[in-house]
């Protein structure tokens, strides 16, 4: 078989679109629901954009014989999660105009817009435009969006880290620009000027990269592709350890992919890190696979190579310094709940985001309180890795933002059990095409389970780290919970338990294919024996990794 024909279709797609641009300008204009050409739907994940139907009608309409209900999801990327009130005010408008009303923050710190129709992704892209937001590169094979520390955010550095990064990796093409916003098909040609680093193929697969504090594990750091937690070297100075690696995605179909933590490159200087990182991705550019994207994540090259190996050729390539050093250790990571001082001046409250959905309801109203704190204070807004919201604002306006707050109704992170704070859940159904089960939905269900559980054993005060994810791709990171539940069929869950909470440590497997039903039954032994037979102060997940059998 020749090269040519073992690369996976796809990377054909990539290079014959002339720099993303494909046939996407006439897909959007024909007037159908869907996309039309086979290649559009590749390509527009580019784009930041999702082709997707809603799959709780899936069924009944294809019994019916009549078209699916094709709606589309906008990734907005944000740099380490980072918004200014009128950037907030735009993703609020284009939910209410544009999409199903809601906002869903991500483990990424991105903000999606569901529901969208094909003919309203120009007019919103151009909303989002004017707030100077965009969703290019929020899928697609290319550097995803940062993910950054809040506090860690409030230094200025790395604030700057992120956006530099974002836009050192952002692909030079003006396709975007000339199919969503401006959408002048006429003169949507590639120009030579957009061919950067990336080349026509783009990456294999996406490429992520975290920034971690160094006291704190909130973005979980070794799940990522790079991993970066600023250090201090005692004489190289400022600067930061270096992880790479790490990924958690895998399939049932394919045994070859599993979860993998990143491992220690070593220390780099603070002026060498952008250069040190943009090795590491023409290396995954370079030597990635392209033949099964299943197995096409950085993760395999690090795993064939070897960390000595890629440091080698790291340093060859970018002429810099890469110091062996130990990896700092790190705590749990932080909710970022309530209200803390900020070293930015500001007083940052952490709002709990149930699901990471925000949306009007009958008992609260979080989606209108922030929108009228958008429009009326000098706020900053901030997603969370965990799918939440901070709001900095000046010390003196914390009264006001507490009184707006509660008088809508909304949750605070006091109203919240310790495990209700921490826990996460993927979206799953009915937009995510990957669901083999319910994740966002069925949360509220999972932690009544769980905490119901704990206060039988007497520790309901702990803050048991629980994800939920609807297959294993593993979007809420769910393989580095003290207790996850994974996907498997409509109805049943794999259940992994034992990381470290402390996000250096996967989980295990213990049981397969447990309904809802038989949650209580499975887990409750395991927390019982915790109760009885752990060590003092020590956490669940730390009790399961040293313990055979419930
Ligand atoms: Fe994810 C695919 C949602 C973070 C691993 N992820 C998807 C898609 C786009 C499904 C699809 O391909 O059709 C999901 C869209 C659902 C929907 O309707 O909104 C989806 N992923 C999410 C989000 C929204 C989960 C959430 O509830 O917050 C997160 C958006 C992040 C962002 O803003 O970019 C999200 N996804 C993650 C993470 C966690 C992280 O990055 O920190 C992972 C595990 C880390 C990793 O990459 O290994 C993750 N998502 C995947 C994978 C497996 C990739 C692999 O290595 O094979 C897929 C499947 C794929 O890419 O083909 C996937
Ligand atoms: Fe979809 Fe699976 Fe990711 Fe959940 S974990 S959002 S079900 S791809």
């Amino acid at each position: 078989m020749s090269l040519e024909t073992a690369l996976t279709h796809e990377e054909g797609v990539k290079a014959a679109s002339h720099l993303l641009r494909g046939h996407l300008g006439e897909d959007l204009a024909d007037g159908a629901r869907a996309l039309s050409h086979p290649d559009s739907e590749h390509l527009i994940k580019f784009h930041g954009i999702y082709a997707q139907d809603d799959r709780d009608v899936r069924r009944e309409r294809t019994l019916a014989k009549e078209e699916l209900e094709y709606i589309f999801m906008v990734r907005v990327v944000v740099p380490g999660g980072r918004l200014t009130s009128a950037q907030w005010l735009a993703l609020d408008d284009v939910a209410e105009r544009f999409g199903n009303g809601t906002l869903r923050l991500t483990t990424r710190q991105t903000v999606q817009i569901h529901g969208v129709w094909k003919g309203s992704l120009r007019d919103l892209a151009r909303r989002l435009h004017e707030a100077t937001l965009s969703s290019f590169g929020g899928c697609g094979d290319v550097v995803r969006n940062t993910v950054l520390c809040p506090r860690l955010g409030e230094d200025p550095y790395y604030a700057r880290l992120v956006t530099t990064i974002a836009s050192h990796f952002r692909a030079r093409t003006n396709a975007y620009l000339e199919v969503f916003v401006n959408g002048e098909i006429a003169v949507s040609v590639e120009d030579e000027s957009e061919h950067d680093f990336y080349g026509v193929t783009y990456l294999p697969r996406k490429f992520k990269i975290a920034v971690a504090h160094p006291e704190e594990n909130c973005v979980d750091v070794f799940a990522h592709d790079v991993g970066i937690i600023p250090t201090e070297h005692p004489t190289e100075g400022r600067g930061a350890h270096v992880l790479i690696g790490g990924g958690l995605g895998r399939s049932y179909q394919h045994p070859g992919t599993y979860a993998r933590l990143a491992e220690s490159l070593g220390f780099v200087r603070e002026e060498d890190l952008v250069p040190v990182i943009q090795s590491l991705v023409e290396i995954y550019r370079d030597e990635g696979g392209r033949v099964d994207r299943r197995q096409a994540r950085f993760k395999y090259v690090v795993a064939e190579r070897g960390v000595d190996q890629i440091r080698e050729e790291v340093v060859r390539r970018s002429g810099r310094v890469v110091v062996d050093a130990p990896a700092p250790l790190l705590a749990p990571g932080d909710d970022h709940l309530g209200w803390r001082p900020g070293s930015d001046g500001r007083s940052w409250l952490g709002l709990p985001v149930p699901r990471g959905r925000v949306r009007d309801a009958e008992s609260s109203s979080l989606r209108g309180a922030l929108r009228q704190i958008a429009e009326t204070l000098d706020v900053q807004f901030v997603v969370t890795p965990r799918q939440d919201l901070r709001v900095g604002v000046a010390p003196e306006l914390c009264a006001e933002i507490d009184r707006r707050v509660s008088g809508a109704g909304v949750t605070s992170a006091e109203d919240l059990s310790p495990v209700a704070r921490r826990a996460i859940a993927c979206v799953a159904l009915p937009t995510c095409s990957k669901a083999l089960a319910e994740s966002e939905r069925v949360l509220p269900e999972v932690l009544a389970i769980v905490d119901g559980a704990l206060t039988r054993v007497g520790r309901s005060n702990h803050p048991l780290e629980v994800r939920v994810s609807g297959c294993p791709n593993g979007c809420s990171r769910a393989a580095l919970a003290e207790v996850a539940l994974v996907g498997r069929t409509k109805t049943t869950y794999d259940l992994y338990l034992g990381a470290s909470p402390r996000g250096d440590r996967l989980a295990r497997l213990v049981a397969e294919k447990v309904s809802l039903d038989h949650l209580d039954a499975t887990l409750a032994p395991w927390l019982t024996r915790w109760a009885q037979e752990g060590a003092p102060g020590e956490s669940f997940g730390d009790f399961v990794a040293r313990t055979d059998q419930a």
